[in-house]
């Protein structure tokens, strides 16, 4: 048996104390008199930062040494939140460092919360890409990121007079979490030409000669494993002018301003995230990013690769690519360009070597969100790049005819162009004709895609380059950091802190469920964390809310399919039913505390709406003398991984309410159970297998099916589509100028009314306000809502990211884990 290596961690808490100040006193040139708390952030993680980086070296050595297969995730985003929290608990040190601090007067909370959150990414996707890399290092997996360095973030909302504004996210002043590798850069090219020459053996070459490069620099961040010293490698790309010399030249013929605007130009590719989630705008920057990232990322996954000497057709026995959605696809096209130009391998030779390299994860159903870009702009950027797809459309075309002589229609629908005006490629066609592996994040949404957007490829491929692996969170971050009350407490009946590498073991919690006295315990950690919501809240926005209500609550990004606006008209409809009721009856319902949070896109008018409607809804409700406690309706703004360490784990109920069939898989909905709160949703994504594990009585489930949505749409538009009467009345109060010009809100009420209603809101209506009073008369038994809640952690093993990488690794990849030999 293998003696685990142990981390390279302080020797006690002096040790990290005499660091401390060392970093205070020469890295950072400050004396501890004048250390204010940023600064002691800054040490902190400077002195942790160095623990990590000893073993963050040593892993690096050890995979380059055995040399096994590695497993590349391509991501265009990664949320990753805070590192330092991280850090020390993954070290397993916080305790340590809590004990440090405070001999030196700070307040760890304090410090923790110094630290900007890196936060690369929209929402739930770039959420998941950060919860893999926790899980792959966590797991001993020779693992690693790729993605931009963007020098903004998403942007930080704010809220003003109830709207949405945006502010720059520039978060670099200071990072001391990533590693500026100037030795490791690459030039990319764009734009140029293409020549075709025949070689001695009268063989065609081609080359490309860009019109363009740019610079293309590593900057790597290092990504501790829980409780062992593998520390993975997220290695991000920053763009710069390519030739320094260049511009030299040219500041000397006078020509300063143009020198300048060139480098600017090249640092614009790696200069900010895309705000949209789940919409394609198709903007030509985001597709220079695109092939800037994967460019990069590929000339440097060969490079390792050749290192070792080996035949080209070993390359898919060393390495495995994830797309995760079609951003990253060029990769695909890369590749073979890279082998069939630069290596001079045969067109098929090259194309297996691809086609077994990659798997394409799909993230969404919704049509709008389907990546295309037009022929054209590919003419122009990557002119080379556009032969290939040819190519590749061409034979797979070929392929498809042979199998389906008389379909011509079969051709047109599977075609990786869009013979459409403008011609358009289809990058999700090309992930799956490019990619061995094709996969869906739940069971539902792995279904639809193979009945419904990808069923002709499911005909062509066969059934089984269709996967689903359902998505997975950490229960790192997403119990042990943002809870360590109930993560302690759940250690003391979980045999200790095992449950954290392995969450089936909560199932041990099982038997304290009917457990009085644990009960207890655990409903005084949740109220606990409802206090400390309550005082953010009080803090920043000067709305008291009462801890003992029923906190409600939906955080995620703001969009149709999600249905916010359901959710708003549900809190609207109650506050008229509370404001009818005698002054008697009205005292005895349950009080609620209705919480939102989350980023509108900013060129989302409708999600800009409903974040209006929600504020006005609230400065009407929260200050309505006769409504008192009874309804408190609050908009967090700048909700991010952070934020939702804290408002996740103080949630009672929370909302996962999509139209059935639109939310891929959700993630937030394991985050919430998991944390001791129960769930109001539709029968959609995830939610269907939590109920599957948890227990139909333990979850609020409402509204039509995915099956019925087609048929629900078509009577909206060609028969008759009568409105839910309460829904009615809601909209009626909005028209009568109750929560300010009607005119504001018009957009929402008209996409229902006028617009087909094409989320379904009115046909759930009904049921989503039954299902709320049922959520009502269940909260007044404590003790049984209690008792719900430890019943569904302890089921909720199967939601770890642990598992969904283990199924990744077995299923797509073919890779195993790195076992730490105390010797190695
Ligand atoms: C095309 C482009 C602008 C674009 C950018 C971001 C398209 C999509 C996205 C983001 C999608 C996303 O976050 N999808 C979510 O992925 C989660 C992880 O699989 C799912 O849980 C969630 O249901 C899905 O909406």
């Amino acid at each position: 048996a293998w003696k685990k290596h142990s981390v390279s961690g302080f020797s006690d808490k002096d040790g990290f104390e005499k660091e401390l100040v060392r970093h205070v006193e020469t890295t950072l040139a400050r004396s501890m008199y004048n250390c204010d708390e940023n600064a002691a952030y800054a040490a902190s993680s400077l002195a942790f930062r160095d623990r990590l980086i000893l073993d963050w070296n040593r892993t690096q050595q050890r995979q380059t040494y055995r040399d096994n297969k590695r497993v590349y995730y391509l991501s265009l985003e990664f949320l990753m939140g805070r590192a330092l929290d991280n850090a020390m608990l993954n070290i397993g040190q916080k305790d340590l460092a809590k004990a440090g601090l405070s001999e030196l007067g700070y307040r760890i909370e304090d410090i923790i919360d110094q630290e900007h959150d890196a936060a690369l990414g929209n929402g739930g996707l770039g959420r998941l890409a950060a919860c893999f890399l926790d899980s792959l290092a966590s797991l001993n997996y020779p693992a690693w990121g790729y993605g931009l360095r963007y020098r903004y973030g998403i942007f930080k909302q704010q809220i003003v007079n109830g709207y949405q504004v945006e502010v720059p996210d520039y978060w670099l002043h200071f990072n001391p979490w990533e590693f500026p590798r100037h030795d490791i850069s690459i030039d990319i090219g764009f734009h140029g030409q293409v020549h075709k020459k025949t070689d001695e053996n009268g063989k065609t070459v081609t080359s490309w000669e860009p019109g363009q490069m740019v610079k293309a620099v590593a900057y790597d961040v290092p990504i501790p494993g829980y409780d062992t010293p593998t520390t993975n490698n997220l290695r991000l790309w920053s763009s710069e002018a390519a030739s320094e010399e260049f511009d030299f030249q040219r500041f000397n013929r006078g020509e300063y301003e143009s020198a300048v605007a060139e480098q600017q130009t090249a640092e614009t590719i790696s200069a900010v995230l895309y705000p949209n989630d789940n919409l394609d705008r198709g903007k030509e920057l985001r597709l220079k990013q695109q092939y800037f990232w994967v460019a990069a990322s590929l000339y440097d996954i060969v490079r390792r690769f050749k290192k070792s000497r080996r035949p080209w057709r070993e390359f898919p026995d060393q390495v495995a690519i994830q797309l995760n959605d079609t951003h990253p696809t060029l990769a695909v096209v890369e590749l073979q360009r890279v082998l069939i130009d630069l290596e001079g391998l045969e067109w098929d030779d090259a194309w297996n070597i691809v086609v077994e390299t990659f798997g394409y994860t799909n993230h969404t159903v919704l049509p709008e969100a389907l990546e295309k870009w037009s022929v054209g702009l590919f003419q122009h950027l990557l002119p080379r790049h556009l032969q290939i797809i040819y190519d590749i459309n061409l034979f797979f075309l070929q392929k498809v005819e042979r199998m389906f002589p008389d379909d011509r229609d079969m051709l047109r629908r599977i075609s990786i162009i869009e013979e459409a005006s403008p011609k358009m490629v289809r990058m999700a066609y090309l992930a799956i004709v490019g990619s061995h592996k094709v996969n869906g994040v739940a069971e539902l949404h792995s279904d639809l895609i193979k009945t419904t957007i990808f069923k002709d490829f499911v005909a062509i491929f066969g059934p089984d380059k269709f996967t689903n692996v359902t998505n997975g969170i950490t229960p790192r971050r997403w119990l042990h950091q943002a809870n360590a009350k109930l993560s302690d407490l759940i250690a003391t009946k979980c045999e200790g802190n095992g449950f954290l590498n392995d969450l089936t073991m909560l199932s041990k919690l099982e038997k304290f469920a009917e457990d009085k006295e644990f009960r207890k315990e655990w409903a005084e950690i949740k109220f606990a964390n409802k206090v400390r919501l309550a005082k953010y809240i009080k803090e920043t926005m000067g709305i008291s809310v009462n801890p003992s209500a029923l906190f409600d609550v939906q955080v995620k990004r703001i969009h149709e399919y999600k249905r916010q606006q359901m959710n708003i008209f549900g809190v609207i409809h109650r506050y008229l039913t509370l404001k009818a009721m005698a002054p008697e009856k009205r005292k005895k319902q349950q009080p609620r505390v209705s919480i939102f949070g989350g980023k509108a896109a900013p060129g989302y008018w409708m999600a800009k709406q409903i974040i209006h409607l929600i504020n006005s809804v609230g400065s009407v409700v929260n200050n309505d003398a006769d409504i008192g406690d009874l309804l408190k309706v609050v908009f967090i703004a700048d909700y991010n991984v952070s934020k939702a360490e804290m408002i996740i784990p103080a949630s009672d109920l929370s909302e996962h309410i999509s139209t059935a069939g639109t939310e891929a898989s959700g993630t937030s909905n394991m985050k919430f159970v998991l944390n001791g709160g129960l769930i109001i949703g539709t029968c959609d994504g995830a939610n269907i297998e939590i109920t599957r594990e948890t227990g139909e009585n333990n979850i609020f489930l409402f509204g039509n099916l995915a099956e019925d949505v087609e048929d629900l749409r078509h009577a909206h538009t060609y028969g008759q589509h009568s409105l839910d009467p309460d829904l009615v009345k809601v909209f009626d109060e909005i028209n009568k100028g109750t929560f300010g010009s009607p005119e504001d809100f018009g957009g929402l009420v008209a996409s229902v009314r006028e617009h087909g209603d094409y989320y379904l809101v009115s046909d759930d209506f009904h049921s989503y306000i039954e299902t709320h009073a049922l959520v009502d008369e269940a909260y007044k038994n404590q003790e049984e809502w209690v008792s719900k809640c430890v019943l569904s952690v302890a089921r909720m093993g199967f939601f770890s990211s642990d598992r969904c990488i283990n199924e990744y690794a077995e299923s797509i990849w073919n890779v195993e884990p790195l076992v730490v030999k105390d010797d190695a």
